[in-house]
């Protein structure tokens, strides 16, 4: 178990302004290498670069967080109309970033190992720009448990398959446990937003974050599967009965790691399939891409409305 120690640095590092790192050692680096963005402290000006940056939008993947960036670029009057903007990390394949403005929109691949690494090396750079008050924001997809499919969910708490909500990570060989909470008045400044966003429904509910997208989520359709349709709807209920509206694959360390470094954070993710009627995400391309971007037309106009107020 996490320390008394670690935990109160990390609730300490709450109302921080300046992004704080929860590791000693990054003061005493001559050089830091960001392996995975192909960016280092000494080869690139981090605070020129990014100092500026009061929004971070990160997604799963690389063309929709361009797409993302484009949109913002677009809604802000920022950047020459129908522009690509550059992908910052061109000198690896591993994860895409873009700016415009304050705002940074990367990508992050799928599942917690691959949300992590980048988040490591995102929350450093934010620290190494000495950025202050930033506003992060997963944009992402999700399976919806009764919901209609296409309902955006604001994430209230992130919790784990049991639904606790903690991230629980192996560490030197230690069980560590972090608290997930995110940014409450972040979530009704969020709720507010979806208000002038009539075309879809947004609910405040629990996101269950899981280790996998078949058996983690009891889908009935993977490879491998050790349990009855009955089976499958009992924990889905019993996971609605504890507030869980929609389940992905990100939330719980993302909420974990952003809080520790004193980041407000919030998740915003649509449903793309109601999973009580189902596994198979059978709806056509053109309507997944909709969806898609109803997290991004609600965050992109939170972020306009933050700015008009600023
Ligand atoms: C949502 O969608 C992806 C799986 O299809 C995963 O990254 C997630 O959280
Ligand atoms: N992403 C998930 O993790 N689960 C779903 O059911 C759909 C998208």
């Amino acid at each position: 178990m996490a320390s008394a120690g670690t935990q109160t640095k990390e609730l300490e590092n709450d109302n921080a302004c300046f992004v704080q790192l929860c590791n000693p050692n990054i003061a005493t680096l001559k050089e830091d290498v960001l392996y995975h963005f192909g960016l280092s402290t000494s080869t690139h000006d981090l605070p020129a670069m990014f100092g500026d940056v009061k929004f971070v939008c990160v997604g799963g993947s690389p063309s929709r967080m361009k797409g993302f960036i484009k949109y913002v670029a677009a809604e802000l009057g920022l950047g020459r109309p129908g522009e690509d903007p550059p992908n910052i990390c061109e000198g690896t394949d591993r994860y895409a970033m873009f700016k415009v403005g304050p705002v940074l929109s990367v990508s992050h691949g799928m599942g917690v190992p691959s949300i992590a690494i980048m988040l490591h090396e995102l929350l450093k750079l934010l620290y190494h720009a000495r950025c202050s008050s930033v506003t992060i924001i997963r944009i992402g997809t999700s399976g919806g448990i009764g919901l209609e499919p296409g309902s955006v969910v604001i994430t209230r708490q992130a919790v784990d398959a049991y639904f606790k909500p903690e991230f629980e990570q192996v560490v030197l060989g230690k069980r560590v446990v972090r608290p997930t909470d995110l940014d409450e008045r972040l979530v009704q400044e969020l709720s507010e937003c979806s208000k002038d966003l009539r075309e879809f429904r947004t609910v405040v509910g629990n996101t269950m974050c899981t280790m996998d997208f078949y058996e983690g989520q009891g889908r009935l359709d993977g490879a491998l599967c050790c349990y009855t349709e009955r089976d499958k709807q009992a924990y889905l209920q019993a996971a609605l009965a504890a507030g869980v509206q929609n389940i992905e694959m990100e939330s719980s360390v993302f909420a974990a790691m952003c809080r520790a470094c004193g980041l407000r954070a919030a998740v915003v993710c649509v449903t793309l399939l109601d999973r009580l009627e189902g596994d198979q995400i059978c709806s056509p391309h053109n309507v997944l891409a909709e969806f898609q971007q109803r997290p991004q037309r609600l965050v992109g106009l939170f972020i306009k409305k933050c700015l008009a107020g600023a």
